[in-house]
């Protein structure tokens, strides 16, 4: 299992990650490796020592009226009784869109929405509720295709990648609709920012976001964290609003053994945790990933302690 998105349900921790399984397709730079197929959830009441129960399948992509192949990240959200599960799939035309299934309980079964979010792209969304407001922000480069757009428009000679000294490609967000199905206004750039206000460039491989978004409040600050992809850290930014800009603050984790690190921060029972993913029981293999826990500790000032990835 990969890409953890964390939510409590119920009292209790509901895990929503992506399925890795060994599909013998050989890897890429688009990551046709990543080739999955169904979403299981898992739940516990112990983020430490507990007992994690697996609710079965949740979601098949066959069961998918528009899917293509590889169902990547997902996340979930709850409102008003009803569960939405957020997905990233290839449709017909192996150009990645996302997906909204919907169900009355967090274990499923989740019913697809025939088609996709209307004017979705791209990977790895992530939904997060502000003051009963929802905002789904996604992305991601290379092969989840976020440098085939510009201003939420497909570009017409493929791809663009900006120069080494300009703004890097950002991810981006929108406010979802009120029945959750849909975005309710044109997705925008997430601005990150570096430490003397400026955009953080694209050459900055370090600092710049590469996929895997995910928000948090904490103490009335709003953390946006992502993975930087080729240089395999989760670095986080801050801001004051759900829009943005944000200012990017620091490494959340150093690598991991495997190419991806994918993550997301929930608090439960009074902790803050940091669930992720890695391939060290695989042996190395990158697209056969295993999910893990641990506890994220901030300093007085709001800044993360940085973990170890141990890669
Ligand atoms: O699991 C497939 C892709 O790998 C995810 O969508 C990315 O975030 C990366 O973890």
């Amino acid at each position: 299992m990969a890409d953890p998105a964390v939510h409590v349900f119920k009292g209790k921790l509901y895990i929503y990650p992506s399925h890795d399984w060994e599909s013998g397709v050989s890897e890429n730079d688009s990551g046709d490796h990543f080739n999955m197929k169904d979403y299981h959830v898992f739940s516990t009441d112990d983020a430490e020592n507990g007992e994690v129960t697996d609710h079965g399948v949740i979601l098949d992509v066959k069961d998918i009226p528009w899917a293509g192949r590889q169902l990547w990240d997902s996340d979930a959200a709850y409102k008003n009784g009803k569960y939405f599960l957020y997905y990233s799939l290839k449709d017909k035309n192996d150009v990645f869109r996302l997906g909204a299934a919907c169900a009355d309980n967090p274990e499923g079964p989740f019913i697809p929405q025939s088609d996709p979010i209307r004017g979705s792209y791209s990977i790895d969304p992530c939904v997060f509720e502000d003051d009963g407001r929802y905002y789904i922000y996604f992305g991601g480069l290379w092969g989840g295709q976020l440098q085939r757009y510009r201003d939420n428009k497909a570009l017409e000679n493929g791809a663009f990648y900006p120069a080494k000294d300009e703004p890097a490609i950002c991810p981006r967000v929108a406010r979802l609709s009120g029945d959750m199905l849909q975005f309710a206004e044109e997705p925008r750039a997430v601005l990150l920012l570096d430490e003397d206000g400026k955009p953080i460039a694209a050459g900055d491989t370090k600092r710049r976001f590469f996929e895997a978004s995910w928000m948090h409040k904490y103490r009335g600050k709003y953390y946006f964290s992502y993975s930087t992809g080729d240089t395999h850290l989760l670095c986080y930014a801050t801001g004051d609003n759900p829009y943005g800009p944000f200012a990017y603050r620091g490494v959340i984790m150093t690598p991991v053994v495997g190419w991806t690190t994918h993550h997301c921060i929930t608090e439960y029972k009074g902790k803050w945790y940091l669930f992720h993913h890695d391939c060290v029981p695989s042996g190395g293999k990158t697209w056969l990933r295993s999910l893990k826990v641990t506890e994220l500790k901030y300093n007085s000032d709001g800044t993360i302690q940085k973990i170890e990835g141990g890669g």
